[in-house]
């Protein structure tokens, strides 16, 4: 049998090690799809360390999508209401090019913006982080990360003076007490919750505790399930660091040596007493005291979270009151411990490495930063003052921009805003108004075809080689193991060629994706995200590599144990965590806590609007179904979208499970079938977020949702709106749509 090609599961931040292998092996059948077509054999590496061998549905069943509906071709139209030509390559890029320069000389360059995807390699996010702020000298590369981590990043920025989640996977082992703060791991980030559910079963000892307004599977799993009203998040986090200080059960030793700030932190907690918090979040008191326990109690605590922190109005503070608790107790730097936000995209970690976010440059530098800027114009070889210093438009500040007519050449990749996006409505009408927009993906049809005037065919994973970065900073070769379909071609090709045909032939010079790897990881040397080492060779012989930056680490501690106790770590912990040394990347080297009073949701249910309104996800569904929607075993796992409606309020509403309801915002409506559940807290309703205009009827989370954001990662609030439901009759609901489960049209 030939050698299986290693790479890593395209879905999520998890970042499992995959090994493929021919449709056609000896002595075996060919592996054939329903309809005949030979698919690959997809199996879990064993050797890979962050997954050991374990995959997911998601992960198992990915080679059934790779030949479904697939663009083959750049097509092209004049009007959105014209139907799409075929065209070359060369018409297509030339059409781009001169679009480019129109716009560049008269609306000026700051008219063009990309919005990129935490689904692209890092060559992909790199080349377009040079074309677009290098050459083209406009910041407005945003990814859709933006909707996902950037609260994360802001959070770590703010508290550490550097992104990067500090911890590793092997913490999942070796932790007293895990606190999972809004995250359904169990579904979104599945192998690490086997993992951690092993570790849990196995040590009697061991605490999981699951904060979400939902029982989801993973608070099935919990000691202790805290059933928050939604936006409660910062009341929780106070109230237990009220209890800790109370208690005295501080790491008075490490707050006075590695922090900034706990004496202004102290001033907001004191206001956080039990009888308030327990009121606002809507839990017992008992139940706030056993969590503050746990935290006074456990020698190592990993707190973990994903959306139901980040996709929040006060995004950023949640963040940084997680990683408060981990200040105060001292718990950050060692095994099983420290503030671990899960990654949502395969590649988003990579994203934020390559400076993929509009505030960013690669190699965790900022536009605002003088220093960097010139650092790397001199590496581009550009002009200094080429890059500019102001941030570029964020996603929605992208959609505000075609909504005033301000941008005039929209570029999208890797990602579905016709779905995805907040104020669905808005965001639909935005994109119609957009004099010129180029969309590149791997399928057609999705919702964002009907938006675009040129198609770009994409090769996706396991067309094109590049690498990814999951949760625990752990890089991976994804080396292709099959041909593109028709004529498409790697992201960061197809904005190369655009680069070379602008006049910038020196800047885009590559033949192949390790080139572009190599250049990208020479320009992180010395910072924060150092993997200056790697290289698409290295990789390949010694497997997936996480970065640490280990000598600009063991460079600032001892020789020798000091008057702190500080030895310098063995390599290998080096390179399995951050801030062993408790050596923060602030000027003065310590963390600083962040002092923040509630807010709470940017949209409180009112009379009008009585229900809060959550979005999220699904186990063996991912995004907007471009992938998994054509995977039938998927399909039918979740066969359509629905609204979880908690008993006493389908009572009071009148409705049971299978009927109709219509649920109203101030923005939008849509309409699901009712799943009565007491999974769901009253007065909170939940809808998941896979079912765009393609796949079901009027069924859009994002119909409802709206683009309020955080001041500081300008994420915006994705996981709560107010709404109002009315039950509806079937017949009405089949008059009105025609409505057929999960169609593949
Ligand atoms: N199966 C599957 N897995 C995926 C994905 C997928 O599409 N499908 N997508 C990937 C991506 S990109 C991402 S970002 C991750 C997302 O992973 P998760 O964040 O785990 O997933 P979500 O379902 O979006 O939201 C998590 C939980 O937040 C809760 N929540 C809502 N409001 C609040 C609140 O105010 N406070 C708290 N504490 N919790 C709240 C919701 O009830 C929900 O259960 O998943 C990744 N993995
Ligand atoms: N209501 C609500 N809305 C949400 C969320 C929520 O929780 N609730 N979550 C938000 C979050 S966290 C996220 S991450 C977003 C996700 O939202 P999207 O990014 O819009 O979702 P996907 O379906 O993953 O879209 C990715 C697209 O990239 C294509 N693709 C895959 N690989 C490649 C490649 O290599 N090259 C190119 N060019 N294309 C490729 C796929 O075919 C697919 O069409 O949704 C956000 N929106
Ligand atoms: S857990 Fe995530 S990375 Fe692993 S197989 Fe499932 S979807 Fe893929
Ligand atoms: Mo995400």
């Amino acid at each position: 049998m030939a050698e299986p090609t290693k790479t890593l599961c395209p879905y999520c931040g998890v970042g499992c090690g995959l090994e493929v292998m021919a449709p056609a092996q000896p002595g075996k059948a060919v592996n054939r799809d329903k309809d005949g077509t030979p698919i690959w054999f997809v199996r879990g590496d064993r050797t890979h360390p962050s997954s050991q061998g374990m995959v997911c549905v998601k992960g198992a069943t990915i080679a059934e999508s790779l030949h479904k509906d697939r663009l083959r071709y750049p097509m092209m139209r004049e009007s959105l209401d014209q139907p799409f030509r075929q065209v070359s390559w060369d018409d297509a890029i030339v059409a781009i090019v001169n679009r480019i320069q129109v716009v560049r000389f008269t609306q000026g360059p700051d008219a063009i913006c990309m919005y990129g995807s935490g689904q692209f390699q890092t060559e992909d996010y790199y080349i377009a982080q040079k074309l677009i702020k290098g050459c083209l000298g406009t910041n407005n590369f945003d990814a859709n990360s933006r909707l996902c981590m950037s609260s994360a990043v802001s959070g770590y920025i703010q508290s550490f003076g550097a992104d990067g989640p500090p911890c590793c996977y092997d913490d999942l082992d070796e932790t007293d007490c895990a606190f999972l703060i809004g995250t359904n791991t169990a579904e979104c980030h599945p192998i690490l919750y086997n993992r951690l559910r092993k570790h849990h079963k196995k040590h009697r000892n061991v605490k999981l505790v699951v904060v979400d307004p939902r029982r989801t599977a993973t608070a099935d799993g919990a000691d202790l399930h805290l059933a928050i009203k939604p936006g409660t998040d910062i009341d929780l986090m106070n109230g237990i660091a009220y209890l800790l200080w109370r208690w005295h059960d501080l790491d008075h030793a490490f707050i006075e040596t590695h922090t900034n700030g706990f004496d202004q932190f102290v001033e907001v907690i004191r206001h956080y007493p039990p009888p308030v918090v327990a009121e606002r979040c809507g839990i017992s008191e008992a139940d706030l005291s056993m969590a503050a326990h746990f935290w006074a109690r456990s020698q190592r605590i990993l707190s973990m979270w994903s959306m139901g922190v980040n996709q929040s109005s006060e995004g950023t503070a949640k963040v940084r009151s997680i990683i408060n608790l981990h200040l105060m107790t001292g718990q950050i730097g060692k095994p099983g411990a420290g503030p671990f936000s899960l990654t949502g995209q395969p590649n988003a970690m990579g994203g934020r490495e390559a400076g993929g976010l509009s505030h960013l440059l690669p190699g965790y530098r900022t536009v605002q930063n003088a220093q960097h800027r010139e650092d790397v114009e001199r590496f581009w070889g550009l002009p200094p003052g080429k890059i500019s210093p102001s941030p570029g438009r964020t996603a929605w500040e992208m959609i505000l921009g075609l909504e005033m007519g301000e941008v005039g050449l929209f570029w999208v990749a890797a990602t579905n805003p016709a779905v995805s996006m907040p104020d669905l409505e808005r965001t639909k009408a935005a994109l119609k108004r957009s004099p010129f927009t180029i969309y590149q993906d791997c399928y057609t049809p999705t919702e964002m075809v009907d938006y675009a005037h040129i198609l770009l065919p994409a090769a996706q994973w396991s067309e094109k080689t590049g690498v990814m970065t999951n949760s625990e900073r752990r890089i991976t070769l994804c080396s292709q193991f099959r041909t593109p379909p028709g004529e498409a071609k790697p992201d960061w090709l197809i904005f190369a060629e655009v680069g070379r045909r602008l006049g910038f032939a020196k800047q885009f010079a590559y033949n192949y994706s390790a080139e572009v790897y190599k250049e990208f990881a020479r320009l992180t040397q010395g910072q924060p995200c150092d993997q200056s080492e790697l290289s698409h060779t290295y990789l390949f012989e010694h497997g997936a590599t996480q970065w640490a930056n280990p000598a600009a680490q063991a460079s600032d501690l001892p020789e020798k144990p000091g008057l702190l106790g500080l030895v310098r770590p063995a390599p290998a912990a080096v390179s399995s965590r951050l801030y062993v040394d408790h050596q923060f990347h602030t000027p003065d080297k310590r963390a600083r806590f962040g002092a923040y009073h509630s807010r709470g949701l940017a949209e409180p249910p009112d009379d009008r609007y009585p229900f809060v309104l959550t979005t999220g996800r699904l186990y063996g569904h991912w995004h907007t179904q471009s992938r998994t929607g054509r995977i039938e075993k998927l399909r039918v796992m979740h066969p359509n979208p629905f609204i979880e409606i908690h008993p006493k309020d389908a009572e009071k509403l009148g409705v049971k499970s299978d009927e109709w309801v219509e649920v109203r915002s101030r923005r939008g409506m849509a309409r699901f079938p009712v799943l009565v559940t007491k999974a769901i807290a009253p007065g909170t309703v939940f809808v998941p977020m896979h079912w765009g205009a393609l796949w079901a009827d009027q069924a859009e989370a994002n119909a409802l949702t709206h683009a309020e954001a955080c001041p500081d990662s300008r994420q915006p609030e994705l996981k709560a709106c107010a709404v109002e439901i009315l039950p509806i009759s079937a017949e009405v609901v089949a008059q009105a749509q025609e409505f057929e489960p999960s169609l593949v049209r």
